[in-house]
């Protein structure tokens, strides 16, 4: 029998929902509903939208909370700015997954960028966003931004080699059709895509819940990329245990310290106040979600190798 897991408790007219979940065995986490703005199923999966007492709206698929409206600004402005303000200068950034939009607001606040393909296999996670959350789905309306509905390993094959200065992954967790989005072949195909000295930034689960998973994405990508690897993490109310992780890797080339930002987001021109203020990265957060807690740096200490790497060798 599969282990029942309960992520996210629906109560409504006395009736109790579960949504199961395999990432986090033994665990709930409870959201009132005021109401449900949206349920449908698209060829890939259940779509949730509903209105919550305390966290706005929130964006809920196959049972797996997403975004909420109070605290995405963490996720998605961590995910953006730790990788974009490690490198001079972005130009062309891929964004695989995010098709909420807002990985794609938080990466048109960098003047230098150019070029943005966002890769989303679901359109209607798309559609859905831009009738719902539409202080998300404005990313889609800047015109650097191209859109691509389709797998991203597909994707990411027939990409030019070199041709991103940064890949972002804001991808489901990795369960069904997601699994491949943690494994070797899907990474290389990030690392042949990037230029060298390019960068990844891969949303990595929580340090509580998943360290095997983490140790084991730290390990393919110690192999895969050969600059630096690092695990930077925030504070996600609304995501289980209420953090997340983000691995950063660089391939070898011009070398990247993830921890002390070149590019400054305090120094962009109009990226402070680009579409909306930032809410919760600013350089002091960048530097600080690379301090990572003993037992983290205990468990993966066998995987480090980087001079400029968070975790110890
Ligand atoms: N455990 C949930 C992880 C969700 C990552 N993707 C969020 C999409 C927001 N753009």
């Amino acid at each position: 029998m599969r282990n029942v897991i309960l992520l996210l408790f629906l109560e409504k007219d006395s009736k109790k929902v579960y949504f199961n979940n395999p990432m986090w065995p033994g665990e709930v986490h409870s959201l009132k509903v005021e109401k449900i703005l949206y349920k449908g199923k698209s060829e890939f999966q259940e779509i949730l939208v509903f209105e919550s007492s305390t966290y706005g709206k929130v964006l809920v698929l196959d049972g797996i909370i997403q975004l909420s409206e109070k605290d995405e600004c963490a996720y998605q402005e961590m995910i953006a700015h730790l990788p974009l303000c490690s490198i001079p200068s972005p130009k062309t950034v891929l964004v695989v997954g995010g098709g909420d939009g807002g990985v794609l607001r938080e990466v048109s606040r960098h003047p230098s960028v150019e070029h943005i393909d966002i890769c989303e296999i679901d359109k209607m996670v798309v559609d859905v966003s831009k009738k719902f959350f539409p202080q998300l789905a404005v990313g889609f309306q800047d015109p650097r931004v191209h859109l691509h509905i389709g797998d991203a390993t597909e994707f990411l094959r027939h990409a030019p080699k070199g041709k991103y200065d940064a890949v972002i992954v804001d991808s489901s967790d990795p369960v069904g059709p997601a699994q491949e989005l943690v494994e070797k072949p899907f990474f290389e195909t990030i690392a042949r895509a990037l230029r060298p000295g390019g960068v990844l930034c891969n949303m990595a689960e929580s340090m509580w819940l998943h360290t095997h998973l983490i140790q084991d994405m730290i390990s393919v990508c110690r192999e895969t990329f050969k600059g630096s690897v690092n695990y930077a993490w925030a504070s996600v109310p609304t995501y289980p245990s209420g953090v997340i992780g983000f691995l950063l890797c660089s391939t070898e080339g011009p070398p990247v310290d993830f921890k002390n930002p070149v590019n400054s987001i305090e120094k962009l021109e109009g990226a402070l106040k680009h579409k909306r203020e930032l809410r919760f990265y600013n350089s002091e957060m960048h530097s600080a979600a690379f301090a990572l807690p003993p037992f983290l740096r205990r468990e993966v200490s066998a995987l480090c190798h980087s001079s400029t790497s968070t975790l110890p060798r």
